[in-house]
């Protein structure tokens, strides 16, 4: 007889995968209880593969966020593309993450060709903004994803991942898909990344946020000095853009625009050291910082 008071652990990696912009990393978030993967209302927010785990008495998640699939023009395009391409070998899951609330799109097409090159690994469709889903759309747009992806069964689920809405049921669907076996990962550890380059990616957010037009994209992040005193970290960080009038944007009129920039960036890295963080930032201009494969290494955007 089974004792069914006491399942086998479940653990594995599921890969979230989509266009840009569909909700991948907010999800990841809400799942994991932490700010592991940045997020902003700019497309092609994530540049590269992330880690997030999410540990229970019953099963571990090593969840990978993946930058959003769109047409590559530059060569951190092309290393973004591969980053989410390789993490669907690793995964024992992927799950299609969609813009629910829209009909799929020509990126959405791109997207199921990939996953249909991997097609022993079992898929999840998971329609996010479902808050944004007018009642009689939801019928004809599901349809039209599960066609997509040419789903026979029902490991679908409607979400609203910035309200954590169905994500329970959506973990449910994972879960039974997962392997039998012990955890992966220690249970105190809920991400892969290094203290620095997640202190990075915490000042990019800000600047995704607060910055418009070409600037989200034609910025990087680098950490220059990370130097601990008794609770407090001391931590110097470079901004690269790539023309001087976007310098003068970042900075702004008399130093403002930094300076907001730095108080934000500050208080989301204090949040997650659980120590006082002096920040530093420099603007510098390096033209041709995306074309870069040194520089795009050197920032950790590729192997
Ligand atoms: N209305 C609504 N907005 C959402 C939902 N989930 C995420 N968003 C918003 O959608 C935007 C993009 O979210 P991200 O999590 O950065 O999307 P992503 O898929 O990781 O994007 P890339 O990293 O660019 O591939 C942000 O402004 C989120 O707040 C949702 O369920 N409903
Ligand atoms: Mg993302």
């Amino acid at each position: 007889m089974t004792d069914r008071s006491n399942p086998p652990y479940r653990s594995g990696y599921v890969a979230l995968l989509g266009k840009p912009n569909v909700g991948k990393s907010t999800l990841l978030n809400y799942i994991v209880g932490q700010k592991v993967s940045i997020v902003s209302n700019k497309p092609q927010t994530t540049r590269r593969r992330v880690v997030g785990i999410s540990t229970t008495p019953t099963y571990q998640i090593a969840f990978i966020d993946t930058p959003g699939i769109h047409e590559p023009h530059t060569q951190l395009a092309k290393s973004m593309i591969e980053q989410a391409r390789m993490s669907m070998g690793d995964a024992n899951v992927i799950v299609f993450v969609a813009d629910g609330s829209h009909h799929p799109g020509e990126l959405d097409r791109e997207v199921s060709k990939l996953l249909k090159r991997e097609s022993t690994i079992p898929v999840v469709l998971c329609m996010n903004k479902m808050d944004l889903l007018k009642a009689e759309d939801v019928q004809r747009n599901l349809d039209a994803y599960r066609e997509l992806l040419q789903m026979t069964d029902d490991d679908f689920m409607l979400t609203t991942a910035t309200r954590g809405y169905n994500v329970d049921r959506l973990l449910e669907i994972i879960v039974s898909k997962l392997p039998e076996q012990a955890p992966l990962y220690p249970d105190d550890e809920f991400t892969d990344q290094s203290s620095r380059f997640l202190a990075a990616e915490l000042i990019r957010e800000q600047i995704l946020i607060a910055s418009r037009q070409e600037i989200p994209h034609a910025v990087a992040v680098m950490i220059d000095e990370w130097e601990e005193e008794g609770d407090l970290n001391r931590i110097s960080a470079s901004i690269l853009v790539e023309k001087v009038s976007q310098r003068a944007i970042l900075i702004g009129k008399q130093g403002q625009f930094l300076k907001k920039i730095g108080t934000e960036a500050r208080l989301e890295i204090e949040k997650f050291t659980g120590k006082r963080a002096y920040l530093q930032l420099h603007v510098r201009v390096s033209e041709d910082w995306r074309m870069s494969p040194r520089i795009l290494h050197e920032l950790e955007y590729s192997d």
